[in-house]
């Protein structure tokens, strides 16, 4: 063993260089947005069919990289001559045919069942908008509908029906590890079964470029105990909290005044507006615009509010409030966290 330091320095660059390689392809296979980490029957059945086709590619690559080798390095004159037609027939009409059969056979009964849904399932309507998820829970009567945005609460164990809609152009609402992906298109209604095994928090992502802030355009589907999700559903029924103390009464004057109600609604108040997420109860929300999840804090709406990413990208409708003095978006920052 003399080999020189040099030597032994690059070797373990080229092993680390591995390891990086190794680490970031597998960050591929697990978390919450992943195809394979499955939590449905319509996600494993996916999943199962992409083993299939991975085993089957794999196979195919050996097949095909073994000839090729052969056709290498064996002698001209010790290969085995095979006439052009047979090579054909075999490897460009039976070799696909035997491979692609089961393939679309599996694969048309993987959709089929996947797009199934009891007629008794939940039925949540989800309006997709550039760049954001409206989500209505339909009630008894119109009055009753709940609104919510960019995330789906559904109860754990049972099917969801999901009617996907969109007002402006095309975009595809995919949850890998619920579903499979499916265009949501305007003018048209399209279903998608939906249903978590067990409770837990799943990330999806728009799938259909749909302009500038496309790559904003995630959600979560959250899983909750049928009770929990009652329990939910009850609270977000509730008009939106009145402010009590002083402070909170000032920042909903200064959302009135800023204009923020023209564009958003919260029940029980006087801000009514359509053109963007009902706001009643957006402290209670798991997620708010830019990445944030989890507990959303007063510091992460004033980040919101004055977020240059709303400035820079001129389809985005909701203005940047650059310009606010620090005390008035303090206020509404505070209103909005009052608002579980
Ligand atoms: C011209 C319409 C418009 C006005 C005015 C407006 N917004 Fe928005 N707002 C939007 C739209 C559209 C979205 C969704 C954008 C997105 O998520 O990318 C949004 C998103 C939000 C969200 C995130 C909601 C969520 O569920 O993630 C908050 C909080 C919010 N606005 C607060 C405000 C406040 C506070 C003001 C006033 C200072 C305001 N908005 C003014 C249109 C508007
Ligand atoms: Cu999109």
């Amino acid at each position: 063993m003399n080999r020189t330091l040099a030597q032994w320095a690059g070797q373990a660059r080229w092993r680390g260089a591995w390891g990086w390689l190794w680490l970031v392809a597998l960050t591929g296979c697990r978390g919450e947005q992943s195809m394979l980490n499955t939590h449905s029957p319509t996600a494993q059945a996916i999943e199962g069919l992409w083993w299939w086709m991975f085993y089957g590619a794999a196979a195919v690559l050996v097949v095909v990289m073994s000839l090729a080798f052969y056709a290498i390095y064996r002698q001209p004159e010790r290969r085995g001559a095979i006439s052009a037609t047979k090579f054909v027939l075999a490897g460009g009409v039976l070799l696909p045919v035997a491979a692609l059969t089961p393939l679309l056979v599996f694969g048309l009964g993987v959709g089929y069942r996947a797009y199934l849904i009891d007629p008794e399932a939940l039925t949540v309507d989800v309006i997709a908008h550039r760049f954001w998820w409206e989500v209505r829970y339909p009630g008894a009567s119109p009055g009753d509908t709940l609104v919510t945005a960019n995330e789906l609460r559904i109860p754990a164990g049972q099917q969801v029906r999901v009617r996907l809609h969109s007002e402006d152009v095309i975009h595809s609402f995919w949850v890998p590890s619920l579903a499979g992906k499916l265009d949501v298109i305007p003018g048209r209604v399209n279903q998608l079964q939906l249903q978590a095994q067990t409770p837990g928090i799943f990330r999806g992502q728009c799938a259909e470029f749909c302009g500038a802030l496309h790559a904003h355009m995630e959600f979560y589907v959250i899983a909750l105990e049928p009770e929990q999700f009652q329990r939910w559903r009850q609270r977000q029924a509730r008009g939106g909290r009145a402010p009590e103390r002083e402070a909170l009464k000032q920042g909903q004057q200064a959302f009135m005044a800023q204009g923020c109600g023209d564009c958003h609604r919260i029940r029980g108040s006087e801000a009514q507006g359509s053109g963007g997420p009902d706001l009643t109860h957006v402290a209670s929300r798991y997620s708010l615009g830019l990445g944030r999840t989890g507990r959303i804090t007063v510091d992460d709406f004033e980040n919101w509010i004055v977020s240059k990413e709303h400035l820079l990208q001129p389809q985005a409708e909701m203005p940047a409030y650059d310009q606010l003095a620090p005390e008035e978006l303090r206020s509404i920052a505070l209103y909005l966290e009052s608002l579980q």
